[in-house]
């Protein structure tokens, strides 16, 4: 087979919607409602993958081991990630549930941003970025990465967060498995607007 038809059978998380909307379903149910399907999610925020099959099947849902692997490989974010032993599953960061990822503290890059919509700037630059219904406030490295995340709220604005500083004054960070910076808050004075 050629490269160009073999482009073509390569599903992609984007192109594919049968496989986004799966992807948004396991969002759900790993991040925020594992109750929904009756599964039982550790401290750690892993549930056992045969389970999840299967109660996700028995609740109408086609959800397959095959389908599962192919998110876990291709989802451009990676949410989610198997065990080592391939037996659980669980998502990367997100969660609303309490679970701790038991993630070490890293010393973060001197800058980071966060992406936000313009109608909630003037609140954020006044009590600083707080962690809402997640676990953390989420950042990133990535400027188009953040501006991206902001864009799901309203026309996006960029900020600038001075993380050396906050490290430095005693501010513990820590960057999940697929490269999202967490950290508890960001007071406003290491806040600028872009
Ligand atoms: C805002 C996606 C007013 C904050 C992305 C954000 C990310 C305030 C919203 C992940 C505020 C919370 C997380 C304050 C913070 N006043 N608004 N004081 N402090 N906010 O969705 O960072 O696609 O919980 O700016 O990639 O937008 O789900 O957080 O707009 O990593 O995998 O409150 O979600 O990942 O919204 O996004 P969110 P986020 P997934």
């Amino acid at each position: 087979m050629n490269n160009k038809n073999d482009n073509r059978n390569i599903k992609t998380m984007t192109s594919d919607p049968s496989l986004k909307r799966t992807s948004k379903f396991l969002s759900l149910v790993l991040r925020h409602q594992p109750q929904q399907l009756g599964l039982d999610m550790d401290d750690a925020g892993w549930v056992a993958v045969d389970r999840l099959v299967a109660n996700a099947q028995r609740a109408g849902h086609p959800l397959t081991l095959e389908l599962l692997r192919q998110i876990v490989a291709q989802s451009d974010k990676q949410r989610f990630a198997f065990s080592e032993d391939g037996l659980r599953i669980r998502a990367n960061q997100g969660h609303s549930v309490p679970v701790d990822l038991q993630l070490a503290p890293v010393l973060p890059p001197d800058w980071l941003y966060h992406g936000t919509a313009a109608g909630r700037v003037a609140a954020i630059l006044q009590e600083g970025l707080q962690k809402q219904r997640r676990h953390h406030v989420h950042l990133s490295e990535d400027r188009e990465v953040a501006l991206a995340v902001g864009r799901r709220y309203g026309p996006p604005v960029l900020l600038l967060v001075d993380s050396r500083r906050m490290a430095a004054d005693g501010h513990t960070f820590f960057r999940s498995d697929n490269g999202v910076w967490l950290v508890e808050a960001v007071p406003p004075a290491y806040l600028r607007q872009l």
